[in-house]
Formats: C-alpha cells, structure tokens, sequence
C-alpha cells in the first residue's frame, strides 16, 4: 500500500476519498478531527498548507520517492493520471465532453465554492445587508447555480454528460457538506436538475461507501433543498 488519503472531518477533502471508492483504489485511509473548527497540528504537519485534502504516495510511481500533494484538483489529477488509467476523466480524444469536463472541473475551486464562501461572509455580523457588494455575491451565487441547473438540464445526468467525471467530484460537496456550514437553500423548482444530480450522486454505492468511512455509518450527506448547520459550528457561525 503506497497511497495514504487523508481527510477532514466535515470537510471538502470527502472528495478524494469519493474519488479512490469510484475507481476501486487500495489506500490507506488517515481521519483528522477538526481543532476545533480548524485543521489539527497533524494536518499542519503534512505539508506547508495546512490543510485538508492530503494525498501521500510513497514511493510514487513517477518519482520513485515519496510525493505529497494538498491541493484538491491537483490530487485529482494526480490519482486519476497516475492509478485511474485515465477513468473519470476526459481528454481531446473524447470530443464533444472534453471542453466542458474541463470547464466543470475547475468551476468547482475557481468558482463555485469561492462564491458560497463570500455568501457566508456577506450573511456575516459584520457584513451591512444593504451593501451592493452583497446583493452582488448572493446575485452571483444563485446566476452559478442558475449555469449549473442549465447544463444538468442538457445533459440529463451529469456535468461533462451521461457518465460522472472528476468534474463533478470537483463540485458535489459545495452543494452537500458545504451547506453544512452554510445553509443556503435550493428551490425545487428553479434547481430541480441540480437536486436530481444530488440525488443521483447520493444513490452511487461508492459514494454512499465514502461518506461512511468519511463521517460514519449515521451520517445522512445534505442531498436534499434544505440544509442545516452542522452541530459543531453552530455556535461560531
Ligand atoms: N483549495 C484547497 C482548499 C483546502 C481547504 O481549505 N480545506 C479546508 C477543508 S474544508 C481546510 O483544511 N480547512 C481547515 C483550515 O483551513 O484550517 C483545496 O481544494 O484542497
């Protein structure tokens, strides 16, 4: 066993383990407790981020030394070109989903998720409602779901077409866990596709199998339009 996948509880690094489940890999599993609400010193260890995901391949394949990687995208990259033979990615040689495989992917970190944490900063104590800095966030927010919605409808299952990608790894957890700590809503109307996709992604065996060994056999993943704070930040946020 080369490949040491490390996670957070309650935290966007669910997505690697996500990722290993979907393609079968053999890793070792390494749970972190948040301190309180933070990466514990055993994160900070690891590597100079501090944060969480972490991937340790040792020794890699491609380097014959040890390689150690805590960028999420990145690590995605890294297990799918290095032990996915290319599964749950797609390349020129796929035509018509390559562009928006890649467009998708990196939507979730460079878009996505960046807005739903200015929400959460724009519904902060400090934050002035009034303020057009934030009616532009959440405007922004709901015009990215609004993108979302719209390329589910074309597709009718998932964001690069009929078959999950990487790139929808990329983006779920902004729309399940990260709801824990921010509680946006999704209307049932306007973002039906996008709760079919939850719903969809919520019924994959692999990643009913990664959320249990992420946050245990009872924990029910958000899937659904409402979402509640997680218990151990509600009283900070
Ligand atoms: N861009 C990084 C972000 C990593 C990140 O911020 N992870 C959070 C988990 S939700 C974390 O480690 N938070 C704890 C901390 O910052 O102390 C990635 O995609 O891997």
């Amino acid at each position: 066993m080369v490949l040491t996948l490390h996670h957070l509880g309650l935290s966007q690094s669910e997505r690697i383990i996500w990722l290993a489940e979907e393609l079968g890999l053999d890793y070792k599993y390494v749970h972190h407790k948040r301190d309180p609400m933070f990466s514990p010193q055993s994160i900070k260890d690891l590597h100079p981020a501090g944060t969480a995901p972490v991937m340790e391949d040792d020794p890699s394949p491609v380097t014959g030394s040890k390689v150690v990687i805590a960028e999420t995208g990145a690590i995605v990259d890294y297990i799918i070109s290095v032990y996915g033979n290319g599964r749950l990615a797609r390349t020129p040689k796929d035509g018509a989903e390559y562009a928006p495989y890649l467009e998708w992917f990196h939507f979730g970190n460079g878009s996505l998720q960046p807005t739903l944490f200015r929400v959460m900063m724009a519904r902060g104590p400090t934050s002035d409602p009034k303020s057009p800095v934030v009616a532009r966030t959440v405007a922004k927010w709901e015009h990215q779901l609004d993108m979302m919605e719209a390329r589910l409808g074309e597709t009718g299952a998932y964001l690069a077409g009929k078959e999950l990608t990487a790139a929808d790894v990329m983006n779920i957890c902004t729309l399940t866990t990260m709801r824990g700590f921010i509680p946006v809503e999704l209307d049932t109307v306007k973002n039906k596709n996008i709760l079919a996709w939850l719903e969809r992604v919520g019924e994959r065996p692999a990643y009913q199998k990664a959320m249990k060994k992420c946050e245990g056999e009872n924990f029910k993943p958000i899937l659904g339009p409402k979402a509640e704070v997680f218990d151990i930040f509600k009283p900070r946020i």
